[in-house]
């Protein structure tokens, strides 16, 4: 049966791109947030967030009267929810969104539904859903009671695309579609199938959520090889950029970049996850986010140690963005890096961030002069590189002479 509508509950990063796309494929979309101005925003054709290309598919689709948002949930043929996860307290996941969503669906509800979540969740998230649902709706069957016959339809199917490419890896990317039953699995894949050209590889719901967070742990764990070895690098006076590349070429070596921490919604979260359900055994991705959480302190000290051969210096600091080529400041370790100089008041700080028009209101105030990089790095007696935007290639090692350089990210270094 084909889907001829989609309720999208959650219209932020990965919501509205994933609504967006469905519509330009001629699904009929309604598009479900919480926040009015999200709401809005949509419905005049523009967007709330950042994400290349996304402004002109927004309009396009609304224009053409095949996305519409709205505060509350309505009938579709299928519902995908693509809430926050966070975590509280000692990094517990925080389920609060993805049950006011679920339940917030529960009304509209009719027998041959199908119910997606999209957003990253500790494992067993799908059947707690079903268990909400089913309380909210004794009338309708779910698959946990009913197995295949069930009168509604449960998935999960993480989001893998990457901040900055978000529209181009949606359809391209492969997807893991995990069902309660095999029947929920093939459904949810029919409907990514509308969109998606990747492959569409079929599970249950319990491994599809344990991939999502396989994946981001991988990632966060060699990050944190990367950033102990340019530790362990500073101590022993070895260039860690030129050892990587150096390492890196042996046939089954591929050393990811060591920066100033792991910034970003993610990697620096869903391995905690893990952590939280199998606090005994995840013994090596705990650590890894223990390395990684540390690291931008350690670049602290390695502008107080700087710092103190001068008399008030003036410090560059270029880049505040979680990583490189995008505006978005969300956690970032950069920032947090530059917040804490701030408050140390070991000089002045010239911050630049050629991807945002002003400074975040953490570093307004005395001390901090918002800046273009060129200028920032000519008043500077230290030069501290967060981000690698490409915009600052354009900075020539000639203009870092005689001033004290930190390059975070090998920008420079690396040559
Ligand atoms: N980073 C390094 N060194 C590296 C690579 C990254 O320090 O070699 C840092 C970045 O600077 C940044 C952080 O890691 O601070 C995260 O950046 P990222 O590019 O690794 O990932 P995100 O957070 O933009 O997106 C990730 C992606 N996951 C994987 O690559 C496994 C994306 O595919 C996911 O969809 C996304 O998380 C998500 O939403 O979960």
């Amino acid at each position: 049966m084909k889907f001829n509508s989609v309720c999208m509950i959650g219209l932020g990063y990965i919501g509205l791109p994933t609504a967006t796309v469905l519509a330009s494929h001629g699904v009929s979309v309604i598009g479900v947030d919480v926040n009015p101005f999200a709401v809005d925003t949509i419905n005049a054709g523009n967007i709330h967030i950042v994400e290349p290309d996304l402004d002109k598919l927004v309009k396009s689709v609304v224009e053409a009267g095949r996305l519409r948002a709205t505060l509350k949930p309505e009938a579709a043929d299928a519902f995908m929810i693509a809430v926050p996860t966070p975590f509280k307290g000692d990094h517990e996941p925080d389920l609060t969104y993805v049950e006011a969503a679920t339940r917030s669906i529960a009304p509209v509800l009719k027998k041959g539904d199908l119910v997606i979540l999209e957003s990253t969740s500790p494992v067993g998230t799908t059947e707690l859903m079903a268990g909400w649902l089913a309380q909210e709706r004794p009338d309708l069957s779910f698959p946990p009671q009913a197995g295949e016959d069930a009168d509604i339809n449960l998935a999960y199917c993480p989001e893998r695309v990457l901040p900055g490419k978000i529209l181009h890896e949606l359809v391209e990317n492969d997807r893991v579609v995990g069902g309660l039953t095999p029947k929920c699995a093939a459904r949810a894949a029919e409907l990514y199938k509308t969109f998606v050209k990747g492959q569409c590889i079929i599970t249950n719901a319990r491994t599809a959520e344990m991939c999502k967070l396989t994946e981001n742990s991988f990632r966060d764990v060699n990050i944190a090889f990367a950033n102990e070895l340019s530790l362990i690098c500073d101590e022993q006076g070895i260039n860690v950029w030129e050892l990587i590349r150096l390492a890196n070429h042996h046939p089954r070596v591929n050393i990811l970049q060591p920066g100033p921490g792991v910034g970003g919604h993610c990697i620096a979260v869903d391995p905690w996850f893990i952590v939280h359900s199998n606090p005994k055994t995840a013994r090596l991705i705990r650590t890894a986010r223990e390395v990684n959480d540390h690291k931008p302190h350690a670049v602290i000290d390695k502008v107080k140690a700087a710092a103190s051969r001068f008399d008030k210096p003036v410090i560059a600091c270029l880049g505040l963005a979680f990583k490189a080529d995008i505006d978005d400041l969300r956690e970032s370790p950069s920032l947090e890096i530059v917040e804490q100089l701030k408050t140390m008041r070991l000089g002045t700080l010239y911050v630049a961030e050629p991807h945002i028009h002003e400074l975040p209101a953490s570093l307004a105030g005395e001390g901090v002069v918002f800046a273009e990089a060129e200028e920032a790095v000519a008043k500077a007696d230290i030069v501290l590189l967060l981000v690698n935007h490409q915009l600052f290639n354009g900075i020539s090692i000639g203009a870092l002479a005689g001033k004290a350089v930190i390059d975070t990210r090998g920008l420079w270094d690396k040559n």
